[in-house]
């Protein structure tokens, strides 16, 4: 997808946009378009139209400032929110909108790839726990998460607290993504492969399979900078669940619409990381060979 840049006759300058119009781009965009201005940047024109005529977040009707990658306003930060296959054509998206910042909320790391497509421009990757999902055309909000960012990013902050996100810049950014992968690597797989909401996960007979996912991947995470032992790793991730028990995590939300899921950018990023280190992850291992096989034989990343 080549994005074309904003022109003179398209130059209002959004304070925030959102390139990606899924569950959570506009459980986002919702919030935010309550308090100001906030553009959405769909993946085509048509998709744009059907948002610009309304779209149904919890139980507001939103009428969405919806752009094709075609059409692009300009705007000072840009949010990414798609799925981490289209990472790449997002970031070169969210540059061409000629933004002070990229920032990545996406999951899995995808802060290499944003970087590249970005070139010179500041671009990172933050992590947040919001959860959302889509019913049709039905965008339910399901449980409040919390938002951080890297410190170069407070800017973007500010607009989140003020449409009352639980949002903050976390220093060690870096750490925060680790902590995310870890309730990724737990919660998602499990939602998909026994289709429950986030909280059942906490319940027999599915805790005993989180737990050996956590059991696995702390040593792993921790030789990466993610100061947690087995106990507080449980802890977090349990946190996570709760605090998001009715939500349908997105990797349940992939294989029930029939789409490819983030398996590869989760738990295949943490079984390299295992590899590298030496670490045995068998049971890892097995989720990623059974989410694969729910998944569509051929690529899909609409
Ligand atoms: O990030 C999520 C996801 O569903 O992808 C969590 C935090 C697990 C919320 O469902």
């Amino acid at each position: 997808m080549n994005p074309a840049p904003a022109t003179a006759s398209h130059r209002f300058r959004y304070p925030l946009a959102i390139v990606g119009a899924g569950a959570l781009g506009l459980h986002f965009a919702a919030r935010l378009a309550a308090v100001g201005p906030v553009a959405v940047i769909a993946r085509n024109a048509e998709r744009a139209t059907a948002l610009r005529a309304g779209v149904q977040v919890g139980g507001m009707r939103f009428r969405v400032d919806a752009f094709g990658p075609h059409e692009l306003p300009l705007a000072e930060w840009v949010i990414i929110l798609v799925k981490t296959g289209d990472t790449a054509d997002a970031a070169r998206i969210a540059a061409a909108l000629q933004p002070k910042g990229v920032l990545s909320l996406q999951n899995g790391l995808t802060v290499d790839q944003v970087r590249e497509a970005c070139g010179p421009l500041r671009a990172d990757q933050g992590i947040t726990t919001e959860g959302a999902f889509r019913d049709g055309d039905l965008i339910t909000p399901s449980g409040a998460g919390e938002t951080l960012v890297p410190p170069d990013f407070s800017a973007v902050v500010e607009l989140l607290s003020k449409a009352g996100f639980v949002a903050r810049v976390e220093p060690d950014i870096v750490a925060a993504r680790l902590a995310k992968l870890l309730v990724n690597l737990a919660i998602n797989p499990l939602a998909a492969l026994f289709r429950v909401p986030n909280g059942a996960l906490c319940e027999p007979p599915v805790r005993l399979y989180l737990e050996a996912l956590v059991r696995e991947a702390w040593p792993v995470l921790r030789a990466e900078g993610l100061e947690l032992d087995e106990s507080a790793a449980l802890a977090r991730v349990v946190g996570v669940a709760q605090a998001t028990a009715d939500n349908r995590a997105s990797m349940l939300q992939d294989v029930l619409a029939g789409r490819r899921t983030e398996i590869d950018a989760i738990t295949g990023v943490f079984l390299d990381m295992a590899l590298k280190q030496g670490i045995d992850t068998p049971t890892h291992q097995a989720v990623l060979t059974l989410v694969r096989l729910l998944e569509p034989p051929q690529q899909d990343h609409t």
